[in-house]
């Protein structure tokens, strides 16, 4: 579905939007005939990851970053940063979700954004390609749209990001979402990356996963996208962006939540806040 609505506006204030086609499939193939021997020795893990210095080793991360790509990005955020940038496989045959899966089916903010989230501007997005096919019971991701401020409601619409390889999404980590259960016999393999701007502070791009890959690009363009020196300025990236206009996932399901678990969620929520505001507490994952 598409929208005279920029990516920027829509990020913001319905927290998702449809990515699918920017990397094309036989580019996202290719990534799977390089990561399938790197998977394969570590697949007894329930989550498993291929970190940022590998993904550059192997060149996914040029073709990752590419210009389209990059002038997406810095169009959305003039100053991104990276804070996430690995691919992770999830374990199948489960009948909970691989994270949080103690607290409202697993439902919930990525609460490190909590502090300097903005209503107005998407400052914390990840971006997901799917490395395997999700179907619904294969562990999908899935989102909660328009509401980052109004929090959990019972039966809300929600997206789902089911589909092919290379089906690819960008949203707002401030507003709740899930991993839904992998019932299904496949390890589900997703790549993500997430950005905010290089001013606010970034408690990951200095861990040597990003260091290595810093030291082993050569290209300008590829290095500011991990340079740690940038944490704490406004430098915007170099090639710039163009705005972008978005596309929009329809809602395609409802959460199976009730009542009793959202009052549950609410209070939850606020004393996440409190304990943001006040300094503590902050989790990242
Ligand atoms: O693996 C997923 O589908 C979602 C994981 C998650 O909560 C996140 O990336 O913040
Ligand atoms: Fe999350």
């Amino acid at each position: 579905m598409t929208s005279t609505r920029t990516l920027p506006d829509v990020l913001a204030n319905e927290g998702i939007a449809d990515l699918t086609g920017l990397w094309p499939t036989e580019t996202v193939q290719g990534w799977n005939d390089k990561l399938d021997p790197m998977f394969a020795a570590i697949d007894a893990e329930a989550r498993s990851y291929v970190g940022a210095d590998q993904l550059v080793n192997t060149g996914i991360f040029a073709e990752l970053f590419s210009d389209p790509v990059r002038r997406l990005i810095a169009g959305i955020q003039p100053s991104a940063l990276l804070y996430h940038c690995h691919c992770y496989e999830i374990a199948a045959g489960q009948d909970k979700s691989h994270i949080h899966a103690g607290k409202l089916q697993g439902w919930h903010k990525d609460w490190d954004t909590v502090q300097y989230f903005t209503p107005d501007y998407p400052s914390y997005l990840s971006l997901f390609v799917l490395l395997s096919p999700v179907a619904g019971d294969d562990g999908p991701f899935e989102f909660q749209p328009q509401s980052a401020s109004e929090g959990l409601r019972a039966s809300a619409q929600i997206v789902q990001l089911v589909g092919p390889v290379g089906t690819a999404a960008i949203w707002n980590r401030s507003y709740f979402h899930r991993a839904a259960p992998n019932r299904g016999n496949v390890r589900r393999r997703i790549l993500k990356i997430s950005i905010q701007p290089a001013g606010l502070p970034n408690d990951r791009i200095g861990l040597k996963e990003f260091r290595d890959a810093f030291a082993n690009l050569d290209d300008p363009q590829l290095r500011a996208l991990v340079d740690e020196r940038r944490v704490g300025t406004t430098t915007p990236l170099p090639d710039g962006g163009d705005p972008v206009e978005a596309r929009l996932f329809p809602s395609s399901k409802t959460n199976d939540l009730g009542p009793t678990a959202i009052a549950y969620g609410r209070i939850q929520s606020i004393s996440r806040r409190l304990q943001s505001l006040a300094g503590v507490g902050v989790i990242t994952e």
